[in-house]
């Protein structure tokens, strides 16, 4: 089995070597793949200075800053196009706990799509502010009760996917950018039928570098959970009345 981390990057120049290393540590049979988007702190070049740069180390480098969903969509093509059997996603900030990729990856066994949790029992948020852990909390409430979700971390952006759930996902046709691009993922997962696993995570906060949370991500994934939502009834009431019963909650 062959795996690819998807790491997307803008200004984080402060901690990408020491990402880099951790993953390496972990998973010293995976290959890694950064998506930078020409960021003007110099965060590709000391990709490029890493050691296995070249031999397990890849660097995408994007002309502009283009969002987290347009980077992912890159790399997930370039990792489908090569063949890779697992693909996992994660943040450079170190948020994402790299010691728990072996986990997502084995829990790929049982599920389509493993998901790093906040919010299953055994896992937690550390350093965060009681405004941001609401913001978070808010959010993921509003997505769930919006679409219906079962999952209970549907921001999450640490997550392993079998290359056939990518495919099915039609993710590389997905239309968010934001955070939305995760919650558009755990929508169309949920649609498809595809199984997704929530492995307990310990998120902690970045300690170097700057969020690129802003409030315009915020916008885009409360008007896209309505949107999709209202697509879904709309085309529900255009269905003739013999095939309703299907809706989802
Ligand atoms: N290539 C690329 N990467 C991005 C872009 N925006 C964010 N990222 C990366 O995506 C990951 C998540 O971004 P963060 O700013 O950490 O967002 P967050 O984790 O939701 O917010 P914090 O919890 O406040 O850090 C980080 O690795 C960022 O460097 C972008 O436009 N292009
Ligand atoms: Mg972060």
């Amino acid at each position: 089995m062959n795996a690819v981390i998807v790491i997307p990057t803008y200004n984080e120049a402060g901690g990408i070597e020491i990402m880099l290393d951790a993953v390496r540590r972990t998973v010293p049979s995976a290959d890694i793949l950064v998506v930078d988007d020409n960021s003007p702190d110099g965060t590709g070049a000391l990709v490029a200075g890493h050691p296995d740069f070249g031999r397990r180390i890849t660097l995408l480098n994007r002309a502009d800053k283009g969002g987290l969903g347009a980077a992912y969509r890159a790399g997930f093509a370039w990792a489908l196009d090569r063949g890779y059997d697992v693909i996992v996603q994660m943040d450079a900030d170190l948020s994402h706990p790299p010691a728990k990729i072996p986990e997502l990856i084995a829990a790929l066994d049982l599920t389509d799509i493993a998901i790093g949790s906040r919010y299953v029992e055994g896992g937690r948020v550390s350093n965060w502010s009681a405004s941001r852990r609401l913001i978070s909390w808010a959010g993921n409430t509003y997505v769930r009760t919006v679409l219906g979700l079962q999952v209970r971390d549907a921001t999450a952006g640490f997550r392993a996917f079998r290359r056939a759930s990518l495919l099915q996902l039609d993710v590389l046709d997905s239309q968010s950018n934001g955070y939305s691009f995760q919650i558009e993922n755990t929508w169309r997962a949920g649609q498809l039928g595809l199984t997704t696993t929530e492995v307990p995570i310990t998120f902690t906060d970045r300690t170097t570098g700057q969020s690129k949370m802003s409030a315009g991500i915020v916008r885009e994934a409360v008007a896209l959970a309505l949107v999709w939502r209202w697509r879904q009834i709309r085309s529900h009431l255009h269905r003739p009345s013999s095939q309703r019963s299907d809706v989802t909650a």
